[in-house]
């Protein structure tokens, strides 16, 4: 497939420590995919499912043990400890690279090694990385296709550069006393073991397009960031482009592909997808900054994805999808989740493959688990999906789950304090990690388990790419999650929400008011476009208070966080978070 010196080196030396018995080049084709399909099926790895009414879609089933990401023992391995800063885990990488040699050494023996090149981005954009991911699972192999470009095309891009991730996976015995996820962002490499779960082992998602992008990109004077893409049409057809972070699980894929509201659709207003997960940002020769989806596909959380709550996301997923940890409903070999409808089957297995029945209250899906489906399948997915140079960002939105203290939106006063609003961001956690539920925890730009260095310096990298920008997009925060004493959620959440996208490129554009609070510019309840919705002006007025009492109290849980950094943290952070200080003070 290729004659690149330093690609065909590489794999000599990994097959040498993994000593797989067959080693096959990933093509991309259709033919070498049904082939390896068919021994998957074989193998029980992925069972086909009803092809009338799921064509090209299998289910797989990961190892209990193994069905999220572990942030514990993922690792970002250098030279040096403080290149990590205090909220990674760090290993010396020569010691990781002996440690883990020692795990991979003859781990797919009796096993066929499977590379696959794979682009971030696409072929030919100024935007694209090459990888290429060596593994031992077919499951990966058939994931990949979906979620990245895969190929000969890409090796060909490649020629005989030496500039591409290194990626091994190898599943090992998916002990998970002996998982590990590291990251070698000084040697362009990854390395995962003894996971078979998607978060872990697709190596181009979370471990390059995030952990090591991120460091090239502060290298190099770009941004990888944890956010969808979406772009707003309006009724005379100009398109407006978002990027927006939120932490794992807070409706990232349900935003990026939302439906307007029926007031909005009939008067000709769309919206349209480029990501659900990961943004690469450039400053565009026009000074602005530019944005791609590095992926071609979503990995979306399944539960809770109805006709109802992300009709564009089930729509994904009617074909050539990948399901992982969902009901296998036997009466008609098709899959289902909660949330999906209110009927679930009656003849069915749970996500562990054991017979399941709905009434004796277990949950039948794992509540992580996913679709696999290609990008272009989504109803919604913007034109410029594929394009080499990407669309141009007006606004960048973060966002969290509060129960009190964030109104529905604000606006920061300038970029260094977007920056401020990207580094307090908080949220509850979910299931998409492993570990505690509902605990509230700091997630600056929703980056906190995927940036690949220090945080500090992350933070001084916005601050410094803000100053190289000459057009840059202005920086919001939003919170769907405001509720009432009960706990009630008090907005609408889903299609509604493009109501607040409206305010946000409208303040853009300065055509629409706000007030300025403590925190940043706060529309009121008159500045919202509530046409054909059914939210009283108190409870807006409600969700868009500023409490400066709770932030007082935030402010508390903001020092301790940037505590961790020592005087490693920005100034201009420092400063902002004094004036917030001030500004809220009794
Ligand atoms: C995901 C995540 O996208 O956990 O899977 O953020
Ligand atoms: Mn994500």
């Amino acid at each position: 497939m290729t004659n690149n010196v330093h690609v065909l080196k590489w794999i000599d030396e990994m097959k040498a420590l993994t000593t797989p018995d067959e080693v096959v080049w990933i093509d991309g084709s259709e033919e070498q995919l049904e082939i390896l399909r068919q021994q998957a099926m074989a193998t029980g790895e992925i069972i086909k499912l009803n092809q009338d009414k799921l064509p090209g879609c299998y289910l797989h089933r990961t190892a209990i043990n193994d069905v999220a990401r572990v942030e514990g023992r993922t690792f970002i391995c250098t030279k040096k400890k403080e290149d990590v800063g205090p909220t990674n885990n760090w290993m010396n990488s020569d010691e990781c690279y002996e440690k883990l040699s020692k795990l991979y050494k003859g781990s797919m023996k009796g096993r066929t090694m499977y590379i696959i090149p794979y682009s971030m981005g696409v072929v030919g954009s100024p935007f694209a990385k090459i990888g290429i991911e060596l593994t031992d699972s077919i499951y990966v192999v058939l994931n990949m296709v979906i979620m990245t470009r895969v190929g000969k095309t890409v090796i060909d891009a490649l020629g005989d550069d030496a500039g591409f991730i290194k990626g091994l996976h190898a599943k090992a015995d998916l002990d998970d006393n002996n998982r590990y996820i590291c990251h070698f962002p000084e040697d362009n490499t990854i390395w995962s073991i003894n996971s078979g779960y998607g978060g872990n082992v697709l190596l181009g998602k979370k471990c390059f397009a995030l952990r090591i992008a991120s460091w090239l990109g502060r290298k190099e004077g770009w941004m990888a960031e944890h956010m969808l893409i979406l772009g707003i049409e309006n009724p005379q057809g100009e398109i407006k482009y978002i990027s927006a972070a939120f932490p794992s699980a807070c409706g990232k894929t349900n935003l990026a592909m939302l439906i307007p509201p029926e007031v909005f659709k009939a008067k000709g207003y769309k919206v349209w997808c480029v990501g659900d997960d990961i943004a690469w940002l450039r400053i565009g020769e026009d000074g602005r900054l530019w944005a791609v989806n590095p992926e071609a596909g979503f990995f979306g959380v399944a539960p809770g994805t109805s006709e109802k709550t992300n009709f564009n996301a089930l729509a994904s997923t009617r074909k050539n999808t990948i399901f992982t940890n969902v009901v296998h409903n036997l009466d008609d070999n098709t899959v289902w989740w909660e949330g999906l409808d209110k009927n679930p089957p009656k003849n069915a297995l749970n996500w562990k493959g054991e017979k399941w029945d709905a009434s004796l209250g277990e949950k039948g899906a794992h509540p992580n688990s996913r679709f696999t489906a290609p990008a272009i399948q989504c109803p919604c997915v913007s034109s410029e999906f594929n394009s080499l140079k990407g669309v141009p960002i007006s606004a960048i939105v973060f966002g969290g789950r509060r129960a009190k203290t964030a109104p529905l939106v604000y606006q920061a006063r300038s970029w260094q304090h977007g920056v401020f609003i990207g580094s307090i961001m908080a949220s509850e956690t979910t299931a998409a990690a492993t570990g505690a539920v509902g605990v509230v925890r700091r997630d600056p730009m929703a980056m906190l388990p995927f940036c690949g260095y220090d945080m500090a310096q992350y933070f001084a990298h916005w601050l410094e790419m803000g100053k190289k920008i000459p057009n840059p997009p202005m920086i919001f925060n939003v919170n769907w999650f405001r509720t009432d004493n009960d706990g009630k959620f008090l907005w609408p959440g889903f299609g509604d929400n493009m109501r607040v996208l409206m305010w946000i490129l409208d303040r853009c554009e300065g055509k629409a008011d706000a007030r300025e609070t403590a925190i940043g510019y706060v529309p009121s309840a008159k500045d919202i476009n509530c046409e054909g919705l059914d939210v009283s002006t108190e409870v807006l007025d409600e969700i868009l208070s500023v409490d400066n009492a709770l932030w007082r109290e935030d402010i508390k849980g903001i020092k301790e966080f940037y505590a961790k950094f020592g005087d490693t943290m920005p100034k201009e952070l420092l400063d902002e978070l004094a004036t917030l200080e001030a500004n809220t003070a009794e």
